[in-house]
């Protein structure tokens, strides 16, 4: 399998990367206003602290920005990808791409929304749901909640069963009609359309159903657990 073009390293000289995070720290910073800045200036000082370099965010243009806590764009080799589904199941699945691309497929067309402002219009994501590979796996009565793992080795999220089950919440290769970027998170990341974007674990590696709820990396600092778009995190956006 050929590296699409999106998952070459960047070739951006650090300055301008680091530039380029700075600025996005800084849109986040003001969009962010009213009693959620104090909670944001919290967690870009740990982002940082991750980030020796003080990149936290890109801007690369159609509305986007390209996130990653650990301020890396990890990648990996398509042949060597695997997707576990673990935990509290009848039969745990190692999936490479190929199993995941032979999966019925499903397509999601909804606004891209991060909780600090920014939004990108009727993005199109297509994978397999979320629900369909629990099936497979055979969940157990005593498993609650999902736990979501990245390969980045930092970032987590959480969804209960119940948000897990629903045909909006992808595992998602494809962005547009093409394999989803390492900045994106590819070669697959979650897409949990009803929510904020930091609901959507980049880089996943492991979908692992838990007895209690886990909270995620952000929720750690401060944001909702159930981060619907437009009710969470004293937010009002428009719905969509
Ligand atoms: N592993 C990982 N997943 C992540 C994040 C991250 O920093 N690391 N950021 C989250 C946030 S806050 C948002 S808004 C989206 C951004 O997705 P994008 O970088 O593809 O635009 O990814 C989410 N998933
Ligand atoms: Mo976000």
């Amino acid at each position: 399998m050929e590296i699409p073009p999106g998952d070459q390293p960047l070739g951006a000289p650090v300055g301008r990367r680091v530039f380029l995070g700075l600025v996005g720290l800084g849109a986040a910073a003001v969009a962010a206003g009213g009693p959620l800045s104090a909670v944001l200036s919290r967690v870009q000082a740990k982002a940082a602290a991750h980030d020796p370099t003080g990149l936290s965010g890109l801007i690369p243009g159609g509305g986007w920005r390209y996130y990653s806590v650990t301020g890396d764009f990890p990648s990996v080799e398509p042949a060597a990808y695997r997707l576990r589904v673990a935990g509290l199941v009848d039969k745990p699945l190692s999936l490479s791409l190929a199993d995941i691309a032979a999966r019925p497929r499903t397509t999601v067309v909804r606004d891209f929304q991060c909780v600090t402002g920014w939004r990108v219009p009727k993005v199109r994501w297509s994978g397999v749901t979320l629900a369909s590979l629990i099936e497979a796996a055979g969940p157990l009565p005593s498993a609650t909640a999902v736990l979501f793992r990245s390969f980045d080795g930092a970032y987590t999220e959480s969804l209960t069963m119940k948000q897990a089950m629903r045909s909006d919440v992808l595992v998602a290769d494809t962005l547009g009609h093409a394999a989803v970027s390492s900045e994106h998170g590819g070669p697959v990341r979650m897409v949990v359309a009803p929510m904020y974007g930091y609901k959507s674990c980049k880089w996943l590696s492991e979908i692992r159903l838990v007895p209690r709820l886990v909270p995620g990396f952000w929720e750690q600092n401060g944001y909702d657990q159930d981060g619907w778009v437009g009710t969470s995190n004293g937010r009002s956006d428009a719905p969509t």
